[in-house]
């Protein structure tokens, strides 16, 4: 039987029109024919090494591109292995469709058995399938769709048995649907809202990653200027007021000072597309207690879900933020002269430190300015989780929100090289930077090959190695508890991405970071890898706020 005549050539030529240039994953039997067929309607494939890699790559490519991320696994293990980066997906909103082989139903005793629905659905995925030769088509279609619709991944189920059967029919019934038109604000809601807003004197917007994916920033920035507003973003939507005089960057634990102490001095909040959670609060020391809120959301369940609202609105950031400024008087608010030269003044860069940089180690925010200075201000950064997390937040300037990657939903560590990945294959033009801790370059070590192997020559893998579980230690030691077991022996990280394939150096100073530009120059092809060996006694202030939540 050719592959084209085949459930699973449909499946993947069904994906492959809808628009899906890449794709990524780990191929087996279970999903070798349906791969194939995906890269005959015209993706490219990038194979990963790791399934969690994979997905990882394929959640960071979404984010950036706001298109649907695509990967394809082999059944059983193969699902399993992306289960972590899967969840992350799930709890960010990243749409992702998985294609995964499955058991067929009646194979009772085979070794790759598993509840896959169940499984997938456990953890926030949507799970769906192929039903049959008929349907092929039209579920390839639905759960693509689903995924971009719903904003979630979707897992389609592949059962081995159903794959290499004859299809009964080739195309999908009926076109895709009209992307819905976004939900309005409803007038009275508007009205409600803009006498808030007459009555503030120093509102303060603060916009989370609903309005990222709502592409609701300019909008935004347009009715801070009305109302004369101070922005500032969640931490995943940082970048979204990239260069706005009047940006106080993120707003929780990674805000500056001073934007710390004028968010908390705002007499209204306009809550955009953002959960406030005790993240973008600082646990509620960033917002004054007597100001008023007022919270926009696609979700019903969003709304008040973290703080007392005063007005919630159900609708679109975008067109929320545009009915409120047509609604509302202009107005000085919050802005003067004096606090924009204040903001630009007072950033995370300018704030005085120690510079605890010694003979062997580098200071981390002297590494991150450096860092920061030495590459093009047109990037991505994409971010992993642990302690060392705070500085790229605070220090690597995007340019935009879409230039950066957070995928600290599920606060896992290992997921942030995957995700810096897929974002580098998404934006070839521009450097993708990787800001990982030892911890997490350990845990997703064998994507190095793959970034090597498919000459990711944008990738900057900035390791922050402490040689240790730093958020542990910092967390567990001053508790008098034994933290020997994670610390670990100095890890010649360098030694092992050349090994793989990839350029690298060990980091100890400044100087050291010249490699940056030669590496800039030189564009050879391959990514940087610079294990950075950072002094592991400093403790980031924001930590012990991330241990408050349990
Ligand atoms: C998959 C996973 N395992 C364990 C943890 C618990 N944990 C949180 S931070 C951390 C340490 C990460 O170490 P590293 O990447 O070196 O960053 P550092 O904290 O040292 O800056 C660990 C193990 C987690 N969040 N996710």
């Amino acid at each position: 039987m050719r592959e084209s005549d085949s459930v699973a050539d449909v499946v993947g030529q069904t994906v492959a029109s809808q628009g899906v240039q890449d794709a990524f994953g780990v191929l087996g039997s279970g999903n070798l024919v349906v791969t194939n067929a995906l890269c005959s309607g015209g993706a490219r494939f990038h194979h990963a090494r790791h399934e969690g890699g994979a997905i990882c790559m394929a959640d960071g490519y979404a984010r950036v591109t706001g298109r649907v991320g695509v990967c394809s696994v082999h059944q059983g293990p193969g699902l399993t292995n992306t289960m972590t980066g899967l969840t992350e997906a799930a709890k960010s909103r990243t749409p992702v469709l998985v294609l995964a082989g499955e058991t067929p139903a009646p194979a009772l005793t085979s070794n790759f058995r598993i509840d896959q629905h169940d499984l997938v659905e456990s953890v926030g995925a949507i799970a769906d399938r192929v039903f049959g030769p008929k349907t092929a088509a039209d579920d390839a279609q639905r759960a693509y769709q689903r995924a971009q619709l719903e904003r979630r991944p979707v897992v389609l189920m592949l059962p081995i048995d159903i794959q290499p059967q004859p299809p009964a029919q080739t195309e999908p019934t009926q076109p895709p649907p009209p992307q819905p038109a976004p939900p309005a604000p409803p007038d009275a809601a508007i009205a409600q809202a803009a006498e808030l807003i007459a009555r503030a004197e120093r509102p303060a917007i603060i916009a989370g990653r609903g309005a990222v994916l709502a592409d609701a920033g300019a909008e935004l920035e347009r009715l801070g200027e009305t109302i004369g507003a101070v922005l500032a973003t969640s931490a995943p939507a940082n970048g979204l007021f990239a260069g706005n005089p009047f940006a106080l960057g993120i707003s929780g634990g990674f805000a500056s000072p001073f934007a710390a102490e004028t968010l908390a001095g705002a007499d209204l909040y306009l809550v955009f597309g953002a959960s406030i959670n005790h993240w973008t609060t600082k646990h509620g020391a960033l917002i004054n207690p007597d100001a008023r809120l007022i919270q926009v959301d696609v979700e019903a369940r969003a709304i008040g879900r973290n703080r007392r609202v005063d007005i919630g609105i159900l609708a679109d950031a975008g067109l929320t933020a545009a009915a409120l400024r047509a609604a509302a008087q202009p107005r000085p608010g919050f802005r003067t002269e004096e606090l924009s030269r204040q903001i630009a003044a007072r950033r995370w860069h300018t704030e005085p430190y120690a510079d605890a940089s010694n003979d062997d180690h580098i200071d981390p925010r002297t590494l991150s300015i450096a860092v920061n200075q030495a590459l093009p201000s047109n990037r991505q950064v994409a971010v992993d989780s642990g302690h060392f997390l705070g500085y790229p937040s605070m220090f690597l300037d995007v340019p935009s929100a879409r230039a950066w990657v957070f995928p600290n939903g599920f606060q896992a560590v290992g997921l942030g090289l995957g995700n810096a990945m897929g974002a580098a294959i998404a934006r070839p033009d521009v450097i993708t930077v990787a800001a990982i801790g030892d911890g997490g370059a350990f845990m997703a070590l064998a994507e190095i090959e793959t970034a090597a192997r498919l000459k990711l020559g944008n990738l900057l893998v900035l390791i922050y190695d402490d040689a240790a579980y730093g958020a542990e230690v910092h967390h567990f030691a001053p508790m008098g508890h034994d933290v020997s077991r994670v610390k670990f022996p100095d890890a010649d990280l360098a030694q092992l991405a050349i090994a793989a394939g990839a350029r690298a150096a060990t980091v100890r100073n400044s100087e050291d970071l010249r490699v940056i530009d030669q590496w800039l120059t030189e564009q050879s092809g391959h990514p940087l890898v610079l294990d950075a060996k950072v002094n592991p006694t400093i403790c980031a202030e924001w930590l012990e706020e991330a241990f408050r939540a349990g």
